[in-house]
């Protein structure tokens, strides 16, 4: 079971989610991210581009050292637009300290992530990193998976095998949806040129997320699912009173 704290930092003002988001990114980098770190990945969602101002923030001469590993085309927007040097995987297997959001996070730090579709590539960097650390508001700090975020695990899958996943999953008792876009027009597609489908399972499965995770990834099709298992070393949320709450 993960322990919690709370504290009260000094921040610039913002309202609501968003000063949650960025207390929680700011507190998240000025813990982990050390002078020394050379290589940081950089995850994906709304709550990552506060991580990357605070370490603009660390000034230019520090990071003119570093390499930033992106988990996907947002994330490499990010580190371009910020003027940090952008690395990948294939050079960088090893990476200091990764930072990412997080759709849902429980009280053992399992997490729930994949809701920007991005869940394969932060589960490589996430494992990658020596330290995976995960940034939300409020809104994602739970005590079980699945209640407050009630879309389902995604599951990124092959394309062409996604009604015999969706099927599988049917039969594991899930109720599995293919994502679509926006417009609706067609499936969402990953950076990697695949599917998600979305999973909703009972309340006494996702208890087991473990066990979960592993059925799902033994299903032929599937290439990444968006349960984190023991990979979380550190949660950092946001709160609507300005405190943050940490979890490690
Ligand atoms: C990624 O972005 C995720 O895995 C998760 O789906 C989402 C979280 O976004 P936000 O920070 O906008 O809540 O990190």
């Amino acid at each position: 079971m993960a322990s919690s704290t709370s504290a009260r930092l000094q921040l610039p003002q913002l309202d609501g989610v968003e000063a949650a988001k960025r207390a929680a990114a700011y507190a998240a980098v000025d813990a982990h991210v050390r002078a020394e770190d050379r290589v940081i990945g950089i995850g994906s969602g709304s709550t990552v581009p506060y991580v990357v101002e605070r370490i603009v923030q660390q000034g230019k001469a520090v990071n003119a050292g570093r390499w930033f590993v992106p988990t996907g085309f947002q994330s490499k927007e990010l580190i371009v637009h910020a003027g940090l040097q952008l690395g990948d995987v294939d050079c960088y297997p090893v990476i200091d300290v990764t930072i990412d959001g997080a759709d849902e996070v429980d009280s053992a730090l399992n997490a729930i992530k994949g809701g920007g579709a991005c869940h394969l590539r932060e589960k490589v960097l996430a494992e990658a990193a020596k330290v995976f650390v995960v940034v939300a508001d409020y809104r994602k700090n739970g005590t079980a998976l699945g209640q407050a975020w009630t879309q389902g695990v995604p599951v990124e899958v092959a394309e062409f095998a996604y009604a015999k996943v969706m099927r599988d999953l049917q039969r594991m008792g899930g109720k599995p949806v293919l994502r679509m876009g926006k417009a609706k027009a067609g499936p969402v597609v990953t950076d990697n040129g695949n599917f998600v489908i979305d999973a909703p399972f009972s309340a006494e499965v996702m208890a087991q997320p473990r066990a979960l995770l592993q059925q799902i990834k033994l299903l032929t099709g599937v290439l990444e699912v968006g349960l984190f298992v023991d990979v979380v070393q550190a949660a950092y949320f946001g709160n609507q009173d300005g405190t943050i709450t940490t979890k490690v």
